[in-house]
């Protein structure tokens, strides 16, 4: 495909990165690689319970870490996140407890939804983290709606939306990009393009040659970003982020990633998918360059790794014990939230 950067490129030197990230950048890498490695194993985990039926649901976003960990650690406290598909990690890392977000993808008693979204779209209200739309799109108009109350309330946060590349092809796209341009809003629009719309490859989804095009219809910058690269991605993020509280507008950035796994646990994409599609996402496998970057600064440590993977194993290996013996919500809980009062007929009314 001609979205395919050239796989292992030269890494970043150490100068280097202290000019681009400033002094504390060796903590910065390694905390994005730790969150890469959590988010490793609470992929291989979930998919593992999904198909022991412990868990109903779930969607992987094996391959495009970089980006989500990136946009975690470089917002602002108040900055708000319109998720896409598979941004779960941003929540995490801005400091939603992994534990919740297990009790979540249980749908049980303690997960803030009580059951009533699909797991693995989780809210996380109290990092500013909006509730996933199954319906591919329409986070992006909340987004920029979003924003625009920013102006009323002369706040000077910024709204970051995440879509995949099919959401490209939808209303709410158009709608919500024109919006921000005309009314030159404070949007970081974030088009992760996995290369896949489910089965539908992006060179079917539209015709221009790079999807950060569509930034220049609406009026504002559009920029294609190797989004394997977590340097990279946080670079990008951080000048699209200050540009829009500076009151500079609006822009587009269209971080190239691969879908390492399938679309979601109800997917089979041996179906639709040519065979080297895997090999070849595997060279871009944002953790590997994380580890040869890593590795190349001198700072990759087997010993640390063994440990942070123990770290890891054991906090998840708690959060699903803990899950699993959590009662499910209450029946009460079915109209909390729905109704001003209950009917006679409901469960908890009368
Ligand atoms: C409006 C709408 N149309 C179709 C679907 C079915 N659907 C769910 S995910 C998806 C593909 C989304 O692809 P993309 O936007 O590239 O995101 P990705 O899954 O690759 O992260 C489709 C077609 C839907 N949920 N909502
Ligand atoms: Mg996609």
């Amino acid at each position: 495909m001609s979205a395919d950067p050239a796989p292992l490129p030269l890494p970043y030197t150490a100068p280097e990165l202290e000019r681009r990230l400033g002094s504390d950048w060796s903590r910065l890498l390694w905390s994005a690689y730790r969150w890469m490695r959590t988010a490793r194993s609470l992929d291989d985990r979930m998919v593992a319970l999904q198909r022991q039926g412990r868990v109903g649901f779930y969607g992987p976003a094996t391959g495009q870490e970089a980006v989500s960990i990136a946009a975690g650690l470089a917002v602002q406290e108040n900055d708000w996140v319109f998720p896409g598909l598979r941004e779960q990690l941003v929540a995490l890392v801005r400091g939603h407890p992994l534990t919740t977000y297990v009790h979540h993808l249980f749908a049980d008693g303690l997960d803030p939804a009580q059951g009533r979204q699909m797991p693995c779209h989780p809210t996380a209200r109290e990092v500013r983290y909006v509730s996933m739309s199954s319906c591919v799109g329409t986070q992006i108009s909340h987004a920029v709606g979003c924003a625009y109350g920013f102006r009323f309330r002369n706040d000077d946060a910024v709204s970051l939306a995440f879509f995949g590349d099919g959401a490209t092809s939808v209303n709410d796209f158009h709608a919500g990009m024109n919006f921000a341009g005309v009314y030159h809003l404070p949007v970081v629009f974030c088009c992760t393009n996995n290369q896949w719309a489910i089965s539908l490859p992006v060179e079917k989804q539209s015709r221009v040659k790079e999807l950060a095009e569509k930034g220049g219809a609406y009026g504002m910058p559009g920029r294609r970003v190797d989004g394997s690269d977590f340097v990279e991605s946080y670079l990008r993020l951080s000048e699209a982020l200050d540009s829009a509280r500076r009151g500079e507008g609006p822009s587009l950035l269209e971080f190239v990633v691969y879908r390492m796994s399938a679309h979601s646990t109800s997917d089979d994409p041996s179906r639709y998918q040519p065979p080297d599609w895997t090999q070849r996402a595997r060279q871009h496998d944002p953790v590997r360059r994380m580890e040869h970057l890593l590795g190349a600064l001198g700072l990759l440590s087997q010993d640390i790794v063994r440990e942070i993977d123990r770290q890891i194993d054991a906090t998840l290996r708690d959060a699903i014990a803990t899950a699993e013996r959590t009662a499910a919500p209450a029946p009460e809980t079915l109209e909390r939230d729905v109704l001003a009062s209950l009917p006679a007929a409901s469960p908890a009314g009368g």
